[in-house]
């Protein structure tokens, strides 16, 4: 009888034990801030979206809206900036408590946008297994670089997920019509979507001596060639050499000096994007 009522007791505890360790939720954090497309902290005042998904065979690419893969189920779902502080040292964290605890691997997912509505490009984390032990899964996330739409609708070399982040229109391949297709705008790291914006010399200014000063439009950390030909624009087959070397622009108005450019023959000036 009392060993009866011994091995009762015993199987209750075990039954509670589970139950508990079920009940308590995954802790998961950012080792490191999640960055965008462009590099920088994602920080979006409503927080980024954050999936957490089962992983049950294979983590799949999420389709071109954003929606997971039939079997990568959502289990929970978050935002960027959630549950750490608003201290400028944490922008792109957050720190979650997944529940229901999840059973079986899972990994992290971030969207660029609070919405998927909004979103263009995503990242996804390592898979991680639950432990019964009290372990805080660390998704490594890195930048949200992995386009949702890489389709190239109107074929002006810029996919569609980058013309969606740009606000450029993927069914133009001159989106603010400025005369630059879109393709070369992305190349030159000028604005799709505002016509001031594109690669254009401003300016050539006489100097004392018989120089010429040319000054362009430039996007700092892009690399540029001054070249000049004799002739006019409606000369055949102009032969352009270049002036002076390669330029890498620090600010956006960048200029070069032509020896004694101002008493050259009539001629035209172009600068060349090196890549
Ligand atoms: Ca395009
Ligand atoms: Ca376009
Ligand atoms: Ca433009």
């Amino acid at each position: 009888m009392k060993s009866t009522r011994f091995t009762f007791m015993l199987v209750w505890m075990v039954a509670a034990g589970v139950a508990s360790a079920q009940q308590a939720p995954l802790h998961a954090e950012a080792p490191a801030p999640v960055l965008n497309e462009y590099g920088q902290a994602l920080s979006a005042p409503e927080g980024e979206l954050l999936q957490f998904l089962l992983v049950n065979g294979q983590a799949h690419p999420p389709a071109a809206d954003g929606a997971p893969h039939p079997s990568n189920t959502v289990v929970f779902t978050t935002r960027i900036g959630h549950g750490v502080s608003s201290d400028p040292a944490m922008l792109g964290r957050f720190s979650a408590a997944i529940t229901p605890r999840p059973v079986g691997a899972i990994f992290a997912r971030v969207f660029n946008a609070p919405t998927l509505e909004g979103a263009s490009f995503y990242t996804d984390s390592q898979a991680f297994t639950p432990p019964q032990s009290r372990v805080v899964f660390y998704p490594v996330l890195n930048a949200t670089t992995n386009p949702l739409d890489s389709a190239d609708d109107d074929g002006d070399g810029v996919h569609n997920s980058w013309e969606k982040s740009l606000g450029s229109n993927k069914s133009s391949t001159d989106s603010d019509g400025d005369g630059v297709p879109d393709g070369h705008e992305f190349r030159a790291g000028t604005k799709l979507n505002d016509a001031s914006s594109f690669l254009a010399l401003v300016r050539l200014t006489p100097l004392p001596g018989g120089h010429l000063r040319a000054e362009w439009d430039a996007v700092p950390g892009k690399s540029y060639q001054l070249q000049f030909s004799v002739g006019d624009l409606a000369t055949p087959g102009l032969t352009f050499s270049n002036v002076n070397g390669v330029i890498t622009a620090i600010h956006s108005e960048t200029h070069t000096i032509m020896t004694n450019g101002a008493l050259s023959p009539v001629g035209v000036f172009r600068v060349h994007l090196v890549e």
